[in-house]
């Protein structure tokens, strides 16, 4: 490593006195103009990283559903998974080293982590479509030159198309075409193979519209569409010509106000999904005739496509374990649906992908998703092996259907993560392939109602929690308190965590009623306000917040 070169091009990067970050949920997020630094010093990173594990490391740069004005950054570990939690101890130690310090927490990083520098490194950059992120992204490029990377920078694209880049890159193109025809091509091929099978179900059926939130979504869908055209027709809005990035749109929007966005025109009964700014979360909605909303979320998508794939598995005649992973923030009555109706085994764990990610892996089939939109369905190598297998000899003409049947869906589901375009497609097929309308789909059970609140505290770590953060273990007195209040209420339920991504604390509460749904979460937002540091406004009923919003 040239220390003096990294010195001098850290000064031109060099990193606001004081400031100190933590590598969350998905990577270092924050406002734009607080990361020059950090981009630099992820370059730094990903080159060692790369090095360490002789394989292509991604970074992308995006904040994902925050404002416009924020910007993130995170790596791509090779199998397009996120980064190990080892390195993101390394990473938050690197973003927050001060510039004189630089130099040794790099040195001993490379230590600690028995880095062998004079392995070659190869980094692959993307970048979404906020006004910083180019400038952003030239600071990683200028982080991996300094220490001899070898980079390829693609540019423009969603985060989960980083990902399956990566992905392929280090399976030697087994998996797919590191471009980005590649990506379209691979899925489209799936797609329209898929849906082959499917009954011809009228103009209206295979419709969509699709809210980009204003971001890089808008711009892949419309360049991929022609590639599968003949399957479905996707109309877009929020494309990002008029539009702020998530600003009243997008799946974090529709999700967290359980309204629709700006800027789409709904029929009712017409089937509409959202994206999030970086095209890794879908949710989909309509309107019935009486006007009223309908979210169909990520909890409904893993519904779906887990009894939608039941029957092929079933048919295929082999015992491949098929297993859902949910987080707490799961809706009561897809977990009961699933384990009762549907007899599949499901698990909770933390929040953040990475988690479910990886619970996922321990099945033959693990199908993942957050309440959010953001999944996908992972199949072991050897579920993927001995479907291919079937597909080829199974002489039976049904069972090598449903046989060559999972092998497209293996190859539709972005296997290296939550991918809103792969998500859309797949539950596409599925619809077109059952003939189900979305009012069905939505049908499969009823939510319980439910809130989500934040709460400002003076330092959300005072919360930790257990039990998949479903239990606060302190501050003291907190997890009673929640208990006390949970009780008033039918078929109940609070959980409080701090949250990865922004400065606040999270609370969740579900209930027998709306009403009861916000009067909860309200309760239990004020106990983490007067037991966890509140700071500024105490919390107030969610009806009053809400007219406040109108
Ligand atoms: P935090 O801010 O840690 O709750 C949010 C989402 C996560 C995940 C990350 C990354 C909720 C409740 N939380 O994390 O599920 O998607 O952002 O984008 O939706
Ligand atoms: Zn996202």
């Amino acid at each position: 490593m040239d220390l003096d070169a990294v010195t001098k091009q850290s000064a031109l990067h060099a990193k606001p006195d004081g400031l100190t970050l933590q590598y969350g949920t998905a990577g270092f997020r924050t406002k734009a103009e607080h990361l020059d630094h950090v981009m630099f010093r992820m370059g730094l990173l990903a080159v060692l990283r790369s090095k360490q594990t002789k394989s292509t490391i991604g970074v992308m740069v995006t904040a994902s559903h925050n404002p416009e004005e924020d910007n993130g950054v995170k790596l791509v570990d090779p199998l397009g998974e996120m980064l190990a939690p080892s390195w993101e101890d390394h990473a938050t130690c690197l973003a927050n080293a001060e510039e004189q310090d630089l130099p040794r927490v790099l040195v001993d990083i490379g230590e600690k982590a028995a880095v062998n520098l004079h392995q070659d490194a190869f980094v692959v950059i993307g970048r979404d479509t906020r006004p910083s992120s180019e400038k952003l992204s030239q600071s990683v490029i200028d982080g991996v030159t300094v220490l001899g990377g070898q980079f390829h920078d693609y540019g423009l694209l969603t985060t989960p198309q980083l990902h399956y880049m990566v992905y392929c890159r280090n399976t030697s193109g087994q998996y797919g075409k590191a471009t980005i025809e590649g990506y379209y091509q691979k899925l489209s091929a799936a797609f329209v193979e898929l849906t082959k099978q499917a009954s011809c179900s009228g103009d209206d059926q295979r419709t969509l519209k699709v809210d980009c939130a204003n971001g890089i979504g808008a711009l892949k869908l419309r360049e991929m569409k022609h590639y599968f055209s003949q399957g479905l027709s996707v109309q877009l809005f929020n494309d990002g010509t008029k539009g702020k990035l998530n600003h009243l749109c997008g799946a974090d929007f529709v999700k967290s106000h359980q309204k629709p966005p700006q800027g789409i025109e709904m029929k009712s009964h017409e089937r509409c999904c959202s994206f999030d700014g970086d095209a890794d979360r879908i949710v989909y909605y309509y309107h019935d005739a009486d006007g009223q909303f309908h979210l169909v979320d990520g909890d409904k998508i893993a519904a779906l496509i887990s009894s939608f794939l039941k029957e092929p598995l079933l048919e295929i005649g082999d015992s491949l374990s098929l297993g859902v992973v949910q987080t707490a923030y799961a809706n009561g009555s897809s977990t009961r649906y699933l384990e009762e109706v549907m007899k599949v085994p499901v698990y909770c764990t933390k929040t953040g992908v990475k988690h479910l990610h990886h619970k996922a892996q321990e099945f033959d089939i693990g199908v993942y998703f957050e309440a959010n939109g953001h999944g996908t369905v992972l199949f072991s190598k050897a579920a993927e092996m001995k479907i291919k297998q079937l597909a080829k000899e199974l002489e039976e003409d049904k069972k090598r259907k449903a046989a060559k049947m999972l092998e497209n869906v293996i190859d539709l589901f972005n296997q290296a993560t939550g991918d809103a375009i792969s998500d859309m497609l797949v539950i596409e097929a599925i619809l077109a392939l059952k003939g189900l309308t979305v009012q069905q789909w939505d049908a499969l059970y009823t939510d319980l109602p439910n809130r989500q609140l934040k709460v400002k505290v003076a330092d959300r770590q005072v919360i930790s929690t257990t039990d998949a953060e479903r239990q606060a273990v302190t501050p003291p007195g907190l997890q009673e308190a929640i208990n006390e209040l949970v009780k008033k209420y039918r078929l109940s339920r609070a959980f409080v965590r701090p949250s990865g991504t922004e400065d606040i604390v999270r609370v969740y509460a579900e209930a027998d009623s709306q009403e009861n749904a916000d009067s909860l979460a309200y309760e239990v937002s004020l106990a983490v306000f007067q037991l966890a540091g509140g700071i500024g406004e105490r919390p107030q009923p969610v009806n009053i917040t809400r007219n406040l919003e109108l």
